[in-house]
């Protein structure tokens, strides 16, 4: 890609504009009248270390109005922007691509209301989403959004790019939990639409646009979301399984007899876990090398109820040789130790040098078949080997929502290796095409995918989204070079 040449080069008279607007020293890092490399990287680089822009200027206000002034004056100076929460996505989306401004949202942190009666939240954008959950806990809620980056991540950021993350088989998707947003347009136009409604039939729902946007058609500066009632029982359980087949029937066994208190099904291969170890050190749940791990969690109001639930559930799976191990935490240490052996598999893919990731929705029966045949294609092109140094792979694992048919292939390398993209894209894409999946389940398209799109969206939605786009950015300004 090229720069668009459309778009000013930054300024002195610029920066003065935008250091005058938000006052304070730390609302501006400038790289341009003065050196500021070291402060400016955080924020031209991205959590894999894959995409690198060359942002010369962050800017970080702390109010909508400012937000509202700075796009105005990007618009009428024809000045690209790259919206930026906690900096974690992982398409490449989240950083410039050229020498766009950064405009984070990390100052815009506050929790304007809570009503514990509705449960329903209003915060600013940049509210870190731990912050947000805990929060909600010190008031019996929960955030109905969990995911492995909460530490850092924004509720805007995951709003932006639609997260779908580790509860969504029971909270269901933001495009339900948001009730409204408030964003600023392109051109200044602060959208006020923070309805802390949760039945809204009045025209087009324009909020929906922002949800999964990624910064293409405004910043969201603003939430309201629907926060439910916080679980008194959680139970966490971790099993090990034979082969795939016996994780279908494990989840279908789950969702008939854990029903209602079930809030995550997630899935782990066994090279997936083995990585995690490598990375960290730490050691596994269970004694024996299994197949297929599987993480369980309900939660529900009533501990005494729950646990004689899941203790049906594990006797049954267990008798009928659906499970051939496991474990249930019995408090909350040990349930934050399992989490983190199916959390932590996304950071140890990439611990070793690089990683290329592929978040995919792909129907239920098919969903495995995709990471044995890659690994097959890795092994056919001599690229793979965990001990051998001179390949550039180290393992290919799979890992997932399987409660959301949302797969994770991670291919975990060296280092960053054009032979090692080449042998595996198009090809996942093709693969994922076939079986009518997603190429991006929840991740977003960012840069990473602004290539492919087309294996997953018709030519007439492409072009509508290109009429959206332009309806609501007609210079173009907002996150561009990114997939729209
Ligand atoms: P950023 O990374 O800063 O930005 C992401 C995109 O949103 C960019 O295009 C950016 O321009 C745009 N954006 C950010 N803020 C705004 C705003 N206020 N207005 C407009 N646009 C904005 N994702 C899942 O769905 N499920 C998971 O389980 C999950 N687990 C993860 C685990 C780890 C360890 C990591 C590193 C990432 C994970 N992710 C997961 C990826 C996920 O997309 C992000 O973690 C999160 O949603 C991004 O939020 P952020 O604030 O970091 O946004
Ligand atoms: C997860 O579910 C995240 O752990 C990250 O969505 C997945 O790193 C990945 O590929
Ligand atoms: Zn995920």
């Amino acid at each position: 890609i090229q720069r668009d040449s459309r778009f000013k080069k930054l300024s002195a008279e610029d920066v003065k504009f935008f250091k005058d607007l938000l006052g304070s020293e730390s609302a501006v890092i400038d790289g341009l009248t003065q050196d500021a490399t070291d402060d400016l990287e955080g924020f031209n680089a991205d959590w894999m270390k894959k995409y690198r822009g060359q942002a010369k200027l962050v800017v970080k206000p702390q109010t909508t109005e400012q937000v509202s002034k700075i796009m105005k004056y990007c618009n009428d100076n024809l000045l690209a922007v790259n919206p930026q929460g906690g900096n974690t996505g992982l398409v490449g989306g989240s950083v410039p691509v050229f020498d766009e401004i950064v405009l984070n949202l990390g100052r815009m942190n506050k929790i304007r209301s809570f009503d514990d009666v509705s449960g329903i939240l209003v915060a600013d954008a940049g509210v870190v989403l731990e912050a947000a959950d805990s929060y909600l806990a010190e008031r019996g809620h929960i955030f109905p959004l969990d995911l492995g980056a909460k530490g850092s991540c924004h509720i805007g950021g995951n709003i932006a790019t639609n997260a779908g993350g580790l509860r969504l088989l029971r909270y269901g998707s933001l495009h339900g939990t948001v009730l409204g947003l408030e964003a600023v347009l392109p051109d200044g136009t602060i959208m006020d639409d923070l309805s802390k409604l949760r039945k809204n039939n009045t025209g087009y729902d324009i909020k929906q646009l922002f949800i999964g946007g990624e910064g293409t058609i405004g910043v969201v500066t603003g939430v309201s979301i629907h926060c439910p009632q916080r679980s008194p029982a959680v139970n966490v359980a971790y099993l090990g399984l034979p082969s795939y087949e016996h994780v279908q029937k494990a989840f279908r066994e789950a969702k008939g007899q854990l029903s209602e208190i079930l809030s995550a099904f997630e899935l782990m291969d066994t090279e997936s876990q083995q990585l995690y170890v490598r990375a960290t050190g730490k050691s596994l749940p269970l004694a024996d090398e299994h197949p297929f791990y599987c993480l369980i969690e309900t939660s529900g109001s009533n501990p005494d109820h729950d646990s004689e639930k899941l203790t049906a559930f594990l006797e049954h799976v267990m008798a009928e040789e659906i499970v051939a191990d496991g474990v249930v935490a019995e408090n909350e240490t040990q349930a934050q130790n399992l989490w983190a052996c199916r959390e932590g598999v996304s950071e140890a893919s990439q611990h070793f040098g690089g990683v290329y990731k592929y978040d995919l929705s792909i129907p239920l029966p098919d969903l495995y078949q995709l990471v044995d045949d890659c690994r097959a294609r890795m092994r056919e092109l001599d690229l793979i080997s965990i001990d051998d140094e001179s390949k550039p792979i180290l393992d290919v694992v799979g890992y997932g929502h399987m409660g959301d048919s949302n797969l994770h292939l991670n291919v975990a390398t060296r280092r960053y290796d054009k032979e090692v993209e080449k042998a595996l894209e198009p090809w996942v894409y093709e693969w994922v095409q076939k079986r009518q999946g997603s190429i991006s389940a929840e991740h977003g398209l960012g840069l990473a995918k602004k290539a492919f799109v087309g294996y997953s969206r018709s030519e007439t939605m492409i072009k509508l989204m290109k009429q959206m786009k332009a309806f609501f950015d007609p210079n173009g300004i907002m996150n561009p070079y990114k997939y729209i």
